[in-house]
């Protein structure tokens, strides 16, 4: 038996930690998860807690923030050893190369890598062998092992474990609870990491599905399960790529889960794959709230570039049969990335000023090496790789752009070109000031309204969790440094991918 302590610093409920938690106890392990901002005092927390292994999610910019606190506990427990997994080390084995502080990766998903890799270090065995697992080779080299095949059937893993979450009062007792029901998407966007994930997460064995949807029983059991222990949640966020991912799915899932389970939800959708019934079995089901990308007004950067599948058809006409049902829509928008000139970003407010979302997201283009265009921005050299950004995607850019401070303030001020009557006008002018903290908090105040009000995320939820976060604001990448206060904002949603 190993204990096993899940570190996260942003103060979020990670579906991959439930899942790894949940797989690792039903195996005779004993894991728990510490939040950075939950915990008085985080370092001691989980020194007392005396794990043998630390596991780190991390997502690119962000997997340096507990080096620090890693080689303090090292020296204490001299066993401990270090893994991270998420989307950063299954595309780059750089963590490999600091091994005083990280002893292993994973690649994509990693229920059973975790697994054998806790039993290994436990049984004091090579990892060499671990499928999904990177290691640091004998010239200095990080390797990567072959992957092994996701798992094909989701109802075979045991539920999520969010005890390991919801022992922390804050979490437990928020309005919206955090869910997701299946992993995947139908598009391939070249923007998201999801269309890389499709070919490299999976090992290429024959008929290996990557899009895969829990049944709609199995997810009525975990909700029940989780409300058995946790009854006062009044809401849930489905933070699926979208709920509508398998045809027939959600009139399955109008018929039962109102029955079985009836809380109201929030999601988002591809309206791509969306038609009136769809939309009809959504009301009928809870839905109050949907999110979806448009990423861009133009059609063509939309489809020639982005690769997403939004006709001009379906961005005007979906709108206007989800506001026929009553479900309000917010959408997720892409400011400056090299497919765009400014003049194209004004025209995706228009857009949206067009067909009236009760709110937008609006982020600002990061190139992942994890995506397709990411991979293009780093080999044509369009990335200053000196400029350190943080971890966010809402704070500012790393392009090489003139118009830099413009695409900055104008993805700060978006909800005024869209809401304000003559805002397009006045965004113009601010968007050539130099950058201003008023810009970041007019794009914090549309955010918690309209997240918070019209989505029905609970306003005091919503800014106790800024609060959280606000030591973070602004922040550069690295250990124990602050990051970005917006990064964390919309935690409720999909925001990072449509
Ligand atoms: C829901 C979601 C969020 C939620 C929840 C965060 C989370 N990561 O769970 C919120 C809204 C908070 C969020 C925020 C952000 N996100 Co996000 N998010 C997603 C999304 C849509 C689903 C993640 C998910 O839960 N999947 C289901 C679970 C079961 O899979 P999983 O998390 O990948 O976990 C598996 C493996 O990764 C691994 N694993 C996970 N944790 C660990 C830990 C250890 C120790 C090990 C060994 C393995 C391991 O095993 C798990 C089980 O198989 C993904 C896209 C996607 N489809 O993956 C983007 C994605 C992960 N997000 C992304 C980004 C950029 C962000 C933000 C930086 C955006 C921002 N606001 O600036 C922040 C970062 C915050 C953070 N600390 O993660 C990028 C990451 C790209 C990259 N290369 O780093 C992704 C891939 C989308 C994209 N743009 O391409 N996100
Ligand atoms: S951006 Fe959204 S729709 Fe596009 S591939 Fe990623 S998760 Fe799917």
């Amino acid at each position: 038996m190993a204990r096993v302590a899940f570190i996260v610093t942003t103060c979020h409920e990670f579906e991959g930690i439930k899942v790894l938690s949940g797989i690792l106890k039903k195996h005779g392990h004993v894991a728990d998860c510490f939040l950075h901002s939950e915990e008085k005092d985080f370092y001691r927390a989980v020194l007392d807690w005396k794990p043998d292994v630390v596991g780190i999610y991390a997502t690119t910019g962000q997997e340096a923030w507990a080096y620090d606190y890693i080689r303090g506990w090292k020296k204490s427990l001299k066993h401990l050893k270090v893994v991270m997994g998420g989307p950063h080390p299954s595309h780059d084995l750089e963590p490999l190369t600091h091994p005083d502080v990280v002893d292993a990766t994973t690649k994509g998903e990693a229920e059973y890598a975790i697994l054998d890799l806790v039993n290994a270090w436990e049984a004091d065995r090579t990892i060499e062998d671990i499928p999904n697992v990177g290691w640091l080779g004998p010239d200095g080299v990080g390797v990567q092992n072959p992957i092994r095949p996701v798992v094909q059937d989701l109802d075979t893993l045991p539920f999520p474990d969010v005890d390991v979450f919801y022992k922390y009062p804050f979490l437990r007792s928020k309005r919206v609870m955090q869910v997701h029901v299946s992993r995947g998407c139908q598009n391939s966007c070249t923007y998201c990491s999801v269309g890389l994930m499709k070919k490299d997460w999976v090992s290429g064995r024959r008929g290996e599905k990557f899009n895969r949807q829990k049944s709609v029983d199995y997810v009525c059991e975990e909700m029940n399960d989780i409300l058995a222990r946790y009854p006062d949640f009044k809401m849930v966020n489905f933070g699926d790529a979208a709920l509508n991912m398998t045809r027939g799915w959600i009139q399955e899932f109008a018929e039962k889960w109102p029955k079985r389970v009836g809380l109201p939800f929030a999601c988002n959708i591809n309206i791509n794959y969306l038609n009136e019934d769809d939309i009809i079995a959504l009301k009928r089901a809870g839905c109050v709230s949907v999110q979806f990308g448009l990423e861009s007004g133009s059609e063509k950067v939309r489809l020639e570039i982005y690769k997403k599948g939004y006709t001009d058809d379906i961005v005007y006409s979906i709108p206007k049969l989800l506001r026929k049902h009553k479900i309000t829509y917010r959408t997720n928008n892409i400011m400056g990335s090299p497919a765009e000139t400014l003049e194209d970003m004004f025209e995706t407010a228009r857009v949206n000023k067009r067909i009236k979302p009760n709110g937008c997201t609006v982020l600002i283009y990061r190139p992942f090496k994890s995506t397709v265009l990411g991979q293009q921005d780093f080999a044509l050299g369009r990335v200053d790789l000196e400029r350190d950004i943080g971890p966010s995607i809402q704070n500012d850019s790393m392009m090489k752009r003139t118009d830099l401070r413009e695409v900055v303030n104008l993805q700060k001020l978006f909800n005024v070109a869209v809401y304000v009557p003559g805002g397009e006008q006045l965004v113009r002018q601010l968007v050539r000031m130099p950058r201003n903290p008023a810009f970041d908090f007019t794009l914090l105040g549309f955010l918690w309204y309209q997240h918070a009000v019209v989505s029905g995320y609970g306003m005091l939820d919503d800014f106790k969790l800024g609060l959280k976060n606000v030591g973070q604001i602004f922040g550069k990448s690295g250990s124990q440094t602050k990051r970005s206060f917006l990064e964390t904002l919309d935690t409720g949603s999909d925001a990072a991918v449509h």
